[in-house]
């Protein structure tokens, strides 16, 4: 589907779609059976920008503008769902964060080493009773001199295992949403631990993990932006990361859709291709209507940064619509697969798998629900 791209969009787009069908489409299974990617992965994206995509090249990246990082994620998710959820947290949550609100110091430190590959972050916002109600979080950051001391833990943190530093938020005040701050600590710091998480349904190959705080103590400068901003860091954050995160499920939808066309195809029943039978075409369409519904979605998020304009809820609606078209997609993929669609000799139940999951993370869909029908009634149902 084609929306006047520009020729560098388009040429990113050719490029990124050919180092991944060379360095990751023929590795997803066995970096799924192995609940691990080979993490020299991330080096080499660097060295292509696609782990500095929008930063600017003064600090390491490539400087690309959201349509093309936009198109960057679906590619991603067309490939391998892990792959793209380490891009999206390092570059997208960490990154952007620190490019928004760092210091020169700490963009110098952080952001140009997880620009070109050579650093990883994660984004410490989840914890075990606070998920949906970010505003909530317990992690307490004490004020000792000109450090911090910080106890508490996180759950479900991608990149966690292999993070350099991690985006953490803390309370540093009262209760609610203003008592929150983020600091950037480096994942060394003694009283940081870590634990991955391992048998999850989908995105086997990307580290997801358990993040504890004990006595750990950070300088003050390791705050990013102000004291009490960091809730708005997470959400203007998390704006950006789920048009990331419907970019990716855009590239899932069209998995489904190459393969089951080719599948389909190739696969005869009744002394014909089943591609000719009208129950098969039925699922093929819905499928090519879900990718090119999702993609228009994440085109015009994207664009609306681009230019400057308000993106929260066009975001929130693109990562509603394309995390649910994907779960909808490879259920479909494997109905057409029929028993091959059930085992990993084929991609679509890994698809299926890995899309469960972009209901639930970056905000559920109940979360966006209720963002859009905020924005369209005025009347907020959070409390
Ligand atoms: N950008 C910038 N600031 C924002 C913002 C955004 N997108 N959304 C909210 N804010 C600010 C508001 O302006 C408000 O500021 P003031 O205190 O100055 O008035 C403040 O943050 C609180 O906003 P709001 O009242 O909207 O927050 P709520 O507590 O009502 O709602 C929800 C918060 C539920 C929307 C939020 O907690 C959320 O998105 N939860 C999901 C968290 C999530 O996605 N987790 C996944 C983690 S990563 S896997």
């Amino acid at each position: 589907m084609d929306l006047s791209l520009t020729e560098d969009q388009l040429a990113f787009q050719s490029l990124t779609r050919e180092f991944l069908d060379r360095e990751v489409v023929p590795h997803r299974t066995e970096w799924d059976r192995a609940e691990s990617v080979d993490t020299a992965i991330i080096a080499k994206m660097g060295e292509l920008g696609i782990m500095g995509l929008t930063i600017p090249e003064e600090y390491g990246g490539v400087g690309m503008d959201t349509m093309t990082y936009a198109l960057a994620m679906e590619e991603l998710g067309r490939a391998d769902s892990s792959v793209r959820g380490i891009v999206s947290v390092s570059n997208g949550l960490c990154g952007k964060s620190i490019l928004a609100y760092g210091t020169e110091e700490q963009k110098q430190r952080w952001l140009t080493p997880i620009a070109q590959g050579t650093a990883v972050g994660c984004f410490g916002l989840t914890e075990p009773d606070n998920g949906s109600d970010a505003g909530n979080l317990r992690t307490r950051a004490r004020r000792e001199g000109d450090d911090f001391v910080i106890d508490g833990s996180k759950v479900f943190i991608t990149n966690g295992t292999w993070a350099d530093v991690c985006l953490l938020f803390a309370r540093t005040g009262g209760e609610g949403h203003r008592g929150i701050s983020a600091f950037l600590v480096p994942t060394d710091t003694p009283g940081f631990e870590r634990r991955e998480i391992k048998g999850k349904l989908g995105l086997r190959g990307q580290a997801t993990s358990e993040l504890t705080f004990t006595g750990m103590r950070v300088p003050a400068d390791a705050m990013l932006g102000e004291e009490g901003q960091g809730f708005k860091i997470a959400m203007s954050t998390l704006d950006k990361g789920r048009i990331s995160v419907a970019a990716g499920c855009v590239g899932i939808v069209r998995a489904c859709l190459e393969e089951t066309v080719a599948y389909a195809q190739q696969r005869t029943q009744f002394g014909r291709p089943i591609a000719g039978f009208q129950m098969v075409q039925d699922i093929i369409a819905e499928i090519s209507v879900d990718a090119d519904a999702a993609r228009l979605l994440v085109w015009r998020a994207a664009d609306l940064v681009d230019r400057g304009e308000p993106f929260g809820v066009a975001a929130s609606k693109a990562k509603l619509f394309a995390s649910e078209a994907a779960v909808r997609s490879a259920n479909l993929a494997i109905q057409a697969f029929g028993g091959y669609g059930f085992i990993d000799e084929y991609p679509v139940q890994k698809f299926m798998r890995d899309a469960r999951v972009m209901t639930l993370y970056e905000g559920t869909s109940q979360i966006q629900k209720l963002l859009i029908g905020r924005h369209e009634t005025g009347i907020s149902a959070f409390l």
